[in-house]
């Protein structure tokens, strides 16, 4: 969300949530879950919805590609991991199966690389299958699809996954990394960070 923000241009305040299930923010986010954007009074929840938003109020610079079906591969790009692999990952999943499920650590790290492998695999090889190679995954601008993947990477990393399989990915993230967008988004660029 961060990313997007930063590559409208739009001004935008922070908001560290130490507690997400303090009842004034489960107010905003039933879910309990960051982040939520908040507009006008209005809370927006899901990341990629709250960016789908953003594209449609702000128009420009765009987040999608032009052409419609590189428009639907871009947005299929950033659900494969916002709600399939980040959804089987995530630290709550990790918990649930270390701590009530009582799988151990190995085990869930081995759950956790097994998803990462096999999404990044699929994503690398629809990359490659591009018709016409772009600076970034669908545009020579970042879309949905990059905003959705560097910091999924990053996480990855955090993990020890091997990502040595994936240098169409790599390469785009190292484009990405080099754009202030990207950079002031990082995790350890807010003012929240290791706290
Ligand atoms: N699909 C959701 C995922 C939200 C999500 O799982 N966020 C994590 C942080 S990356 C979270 O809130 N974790 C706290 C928790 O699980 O209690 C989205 O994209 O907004």
């Amino acid at each position: 969300m961060r990313i997007a923000l930063n590559l409208k241009g739009l001004d935008f305040e922070y908001v560290p949530v130490s507690k997400t299930k303090a009842p004034e923010y489960v107010q905003r986010n039933p879910q309990a879950l960051l982040p939520t954007l908040e507009v006008d009074g209005v809370n927006i929840t899901q990341s990629l919805s709250a960016i789908e938003y953003l594209e449609t109020r702000f128009p420009n610079p765009p987040l999608l590609p032009e052409d419609p079906i590189l428009k639907a591969h871009s947005r299929s790009f950033a659900l494969a991991i916002c709600a399939e692999l980040h959804a089987l990952t995530v630290r709550r999943v990790r918990k649930y199966l270390q701590t009530d499920m009582e799988i151990g650590a190995p085990k869930v790290s081995a759950w956790y690389a097994n998803w990462t492998h096999v999404t990044f695999s699929a994503l690398e090889a629809l990359l490659e299958k591009r018709q016409s190679v772009t600076e970034f995954c669908f545009a020579d601008f970042p879309t949905f699809a990059d905003i959705a993947l560097v910091p999924q990477l990053a996480n990855a990393r955090r993990f020890d996954c091997d990502l040595s399989e994936f240098p169409i990915l790599l390469d785009i993230e190292a484009k990405c990394r080099d754009l202030p967008a990207f950079a002031d988004a990082r995790p350890e660029n807010q003012t929240d960070y290791g706290r």
